[in-house]
């Protein structure tokens, strides 16, 4: 205990350095499926992933083995999320098919706020191999399409128990809001026995009016943890999908009914026009509309100062929540809206929490 308390400013300082970063959603729609990327949920969601993959075995008997694994997570602290994996029928470690991970994971870099990447940490724990597993994830959206990149280190991996690394890549095409096409790879350096690079290949759908997305795969890995995505089974061929389920609890525990704060009658200021380069708004107000599960203005510059009113347009309770926790709006009502003024410039990423695919920004110039 006396440990802790000299050690836990000085760690909390050196957290509050690293600039506390936007949390991405929790959505199929921007990874592959053996390379994430970064994802993270805010603290009072459990997002709960179910990724099924399958197998047919050759004729005559064709047998149907099946490889369920279960990821949960939730937001902690300081951008901290703690994640769960855990898969029935892994090969991870030959004689204990029930494999568990224990990670944390915390981003370090956002796009969305400004950085050239994201960038990711994860360090966790595979409870049958009894090995220390880590991996850094990079991240850039460039137009519609999101490259991801990875690097991850085993202390004690697979049956043979020894260290490697390895290293991957992957990227994300997006055809249209709901539909994305996605492909990794990746090579463990020194990999265990005769494994080949794992591979990877999905159809990435977002759920229209609902906070889910899906998954359908082709790959040659069991299972969901760093080992089980680092590494393809020998003559697997395997089919799947993946499911997501986030789970904001304030939707049911509290908070439910939370008026929006509501703005005095915008008092216009003069809308001097804008001609700032980038659809800077004139100081006074600027609309996102959000419809069709969308916010309408994916990337809404304004002058500090500007007031920024949200209209709900669609059929489904929206909320605007920064990413950093800064603000939030709570649920906005159908035909209702929320605003908010930006005192100071800087970037301000925002998702409604029922929907975490639902990410813009607001970018304040001085
Ligand atoms: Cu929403």
């Amino acid at each position: 205990m006396r440990k802790w308390g000299v050690r836990r400013p000085s760690l909390a300082a050196l957290l509050f350095v690293i600039a506390a970063p936007g949390l991405a959603a929790q959505a199929v729609v921007n990874r592959t499926p053996n390379v994430d990327d970064g994802w993270t949920v805010p603290p009072g969601v459990i997002q709960f992933n179910f990724l099924h993959r399958f197998e047919v075995s050759p004729p005559p008997p064709r047998k149907v083995t099946s490889f369920p694994n279960f990821h949960l997570a939730t937001g902690l602290p300081l951008a901290f999320n703690l994640q769960l994996d855990y898969a029935t029928n892994s090969s991870v470690f030959t004689g204990i098919p029930n494999e568990y991970q224990l990670a944390l994971r915390r981003p370090l870099l956002r796009q969305a706020r400004g950085n050239p990447l994201d960038v990711t940490v994860t360090g966790g724990y595979n409870f049958a191999p009894q090995s220390v597993d880590g991996e850094v994830g990079l991240g850039r959206q460039v137009g519609p399409v999101h490259l991801l990149g990875t690097v991850r280190g085993i202390s004690s991996g697979y049956d043979v128990q020894r260290s490697m690394w390895g290293a991957g890549g992957g990227a994300v095409v997006r055809l249209t809001n709901w539909l994305s096409l996605a492909g990794d790879v990746f090579g463990l350096v020194n990999a265990p026995g005769s494994s080949p690079a794992a591979w990877g290949a999905g159809v990435q759908l977002r759920i229209p009016y609902s906070p889910h997305s899906f998954s359908i795969q082709l790959t040659n890995t069991q299972s969901g943890s760093i080992e089980g995505a680092s590494r393809g089974v020998r003559g697997a061929h395997m089919a799947g999908f993946e499911f997501t389920i986030p789970i904001t609890l304030s939707r049911y525990f509290g908070r439910r009914g939370k008026p929006p704060a509501a703005a005095p009658p915008a008092a216009q200021a003069p809308a001097a026009p804008a001609p700032a380069a980038g659809g800077a708004a004139a100081a006074g107000a600027a609309m996102v509309r959000i419809a069709n599960l969308s916010f309408t203005t994916k990337e809404l510059h304004v002058h500090v100062g500007s007031r920024v009113r949200w209209v709900n347009q669609d059929q489904l309770q929206h909320s605007v929540t920064a990413d950093d926790g800064s603000f939030d709006s709570g649920l906005i009502e159908p035909g209702q809206s929320y605003e908010r003024v930006f005192a100071q410039p800087g970037s301000y990423a925002y998702h409604c929490s029922p929907h975490p695919f639902m990410t813009a920004q607001v970018v304040v110039e001085p």
